[in-house]
């Protein structure tokens, strides 16, 4: 690597776009990354503890200094309250997602959501069916209410078992309930988190534990799931869609907007207002010839999934978009958004929006949206964003965007399989589709941007392993044209076939960070269809360059789930190694799947690839 540019990012619109950022001194994720370094040690290990004020505390990892906090906390209790506590902070994040869309459809079924509506009325029917909603002679509206009062219930606590853990192999929800972690109220198992991680409450670390795998699991089959059926209701279950992306999206001669968040519920609206006549024609009265809506991260996922817009980029690409001087607005819903951005803005003509009640920015202007005044406030905003094209000053998009394809619902796989997942698993029988290996999460700086997604990717591509993908994982491979039609090119000889014949790519985008839970329903029909455990399968998990509170949950409720799942950054846990052997080794006793930690993606790669030889030869295939 010749310079620091190539060293931060794989993406040659990240290189070139941080050198722009240097020359008009911009401070970016990498330069705040370098100054934080050496990072503390105490905390990387999870042995820093601030849970009560008789602290903060820290356990002497090299036993010289104090072993215990103040309270009497050694380290297994330290580190097994603090992953907790990520677990539940990342679960909450999902979950108060979900909510926010089951409020939409509950003031859609009532009237009072202008511009929002009931568009797959068929998904519809089929989760109330779950929730066991009678939807005899009922309009779709009646059923949305009932169904987002259903739902509402499975927030709270209940006695029993989440609804739709139904979806699970019957086998697993066995282990579940034997185990003790079926999840039951999806806002009681993150509470419980947090009270079981006061002082003085669990202090067994095992137990600590097993209630994480809980409480994530009330994310995955509880607030993801629901989040990811509510956004089909309301917008569209994804069908694959040609769309495009990297910085190259935006455009020189159109005013470009972009959306940056997680819930499609701001997003879509802004995607509508975007579409609207009198809009349009005003962009052109300003001299741009149109107006381009372009996404990125999760939010940006949700649009590209269900209409085929264009994602700008990923995670750290976030700062480096604003520094093209090409957008006139970026609006912004929660999670994932550098609270940097408003100060890169300001040495731009770009105005930044914040829409949600429950998240502010500095240096961002505050416009709130609610399911009443969504339609009009996403056009009073376009408006404002087309005068704003004026102001416009020098423009830098430096590539031309890449060709992708997206919009890889569990519904549109099935449909592409011809209805059944028969040929896929007969596929995997035959040895031409070795196995399928869901690889998601975000980007980090501690890891060279892009890199440890790409590669991992390519490897398991190139052995026949079936990628789907997701979040800031899924922009990155599409970026490096992996979800181009002709990319079966790159995928060893069975994958390339089967894909060839099917007219799919070899990575799938199966969509945002709550989506997740698609790749795990997509491993239940294959479970159910082989009439095993999810355990049973050869599918493996990874998030090779995570970051955030969500990808911890979303790993754990993975392995609680029966996947293997290949970690690229440490997470803070090596301050005691009974909690490592048991994440790594002893929850294969439990929940029969295990994490490993590995940050180079070649050996990723390889440990994937082992994992999955091993559960072929042990359902009697070739390995
Ligand atoms: Fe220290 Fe215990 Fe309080 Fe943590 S809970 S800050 S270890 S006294
Ligand atoms: S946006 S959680 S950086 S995937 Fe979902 Fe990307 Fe990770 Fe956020």
């Amino acid at each position: 690597m010749s310079n620091i540019y190539e060293k931060n990012t794989i993406t040659e619109d990240g290189q070139l776009m941080l050198k722009k950022a240097e020359k008009d001194q911009i401070e970016t994720v990498w330069d705040r990354y370098q100054a934080q370094l050496p990072q503390c040690g105490y905390c990387e290990m999870g042995l820093s503890c601030r849970v009560c004020n008789m602290g903060p505390c820290r356990v002497d990892p090299f036993g010289e200094g104090p072993q215990k906090g103040v309270c009497g906390a050694d380290a297994d209790i330290i580190v097994a309250r603090n992953l907790g506590r990520m677990i539940a902070a990342g679960a909450a994040a999902h979950s108060d997602h979900g909510r926010d869309l089951v409020e939409v459809l509950e003031n859609v079924a009532e009237g009072n959501a202008p511009g929002y509506a009931i568009t797959d009325v068929e998904k519809l029917k089929q989760v109330a069916l779950d929730y066991g909603i009678n939807i005899d002679e009922k309009a779709p509206l009646r059923i949305a209410g009932e169904l987002a009062h259903a739902m509402q219930g499975d927030y709270g606590t209940r006695k029993k078992e989440l609804t739709l853990v139904k979806r699970a192999p019957k086998k697993r929800r066995e282990l579940w309930r034997n185990a003790g972690i079926m999840p039951r109220g999806i806002d009681r198992e993150t509470s419980e988190m947090m009270h079981r991680t006061h002082m003085g409450v669990d202090n067994g670390w095992q137990s600590l534990l097993l209630h994480a795998l809980r409480n994530a699991l009330s994310d995955g089959w509880g607030g993801s799931l629901i989040a990811t059926e509510v956004s089909d209701i309301l917008f569209g279950t994804p069908k694959p869609t040609p769309n495009t992306v990297n910085i190259g999206v935006l455009k020189e001669d159109e005013v470009n907007i972009v959306v940056h968040g997680h819930n499609p519920v701001v997003s879509e609206m802004i995607l509508q207002a975007c579409q609207e006549p009198d809009l349009l024609r005003m962009a052109k009265e300003k001299g741009a010839k149109g107006i381009n809506l372009a996404g990125l991260c999760c939010t940006g996922s949700e649009l590209l999934m269900r209409h085929g817009i264009p994602v700008a980029g990923n995670h750290l690409m976030t700062e480096l978009v604003i520094a093209t001087g090409a957008v006139e607005m970026m609006l912004v819903d929660y999670q994932c958004i550098m609270p940097s951005l408003g100060t890169v803005a300001s040495c731009y003509h770009t105005r930044m929006i914040s829409t949600s009640d429950k998240a502010r920015f500095p240096g961002m202007e505050h416009r709130e949206f609610h399911p009443d005044n969504s339609r009009e406030l996403a056009r009073e905003l376009i408006r404002e964003a087309i005068e704003n094209y004026e102001q416009r000053g020098q423009v830098y998009i430096p590539v031309e965007p890449v060709q992708s394809v997206g919009g890889f619902s569990v519904e549109a796989i099935i449909s592409a399989l011809g209805g059944t997942p028969a040929p896929l698993l007969e596929a995997i029988k035959a040895g031409k589709i070795r196995g399928v290996a869901g690889v998601v999460g975000c980007n980090n700086p501690k890891i060279r941007h892009d890199h440890g997604h790409v590669t991992l990717t390519q490897r398991l591509i190139e052995n026949d392993i079936l990628v789907v993908d997701t979040g800031c994982a899924a922009i990155a491979t599409a970026k490096a044209g992996l979800k181009m039609a002709d990319a079966i090119r790159y995928a060893g000889p069975g994958l390339k076939e089967v894909c060839g014949a099917l007219g799919i790519p070899p990575v799938l985008h199966m969509g945002s960070c709550v989506d997740n839970v698609r790749i795990l329903i997509l491993a239940s029909a294959l479970a159910d269809a082989l009439g095993c455990d999810i355990s049973d399968l050869p599918v493996a998990g990874s998030a090779p360059e995570w970051y955030s509170e969500k990808a911890v949950s979303i790993g754990t409720y993975f392995v609680a789930s029966g996947v293997y799942t290949v970690l690229g950054p440490m997470p803070p846990i090596t301050g005691s190694m009974n909690v490592v052997k048991l994440l790594t080794e002893g929850l294969n006793d439990v929940v029969g799947a295990a994490f490993a930690v590995e940050p180079d993606p070649e050996k990723a790669a390889l440990l994937i690839r082992r994992h999955i030889e091993s559960k072929r030869r042990a359902l009697g295939l070739d390995a």
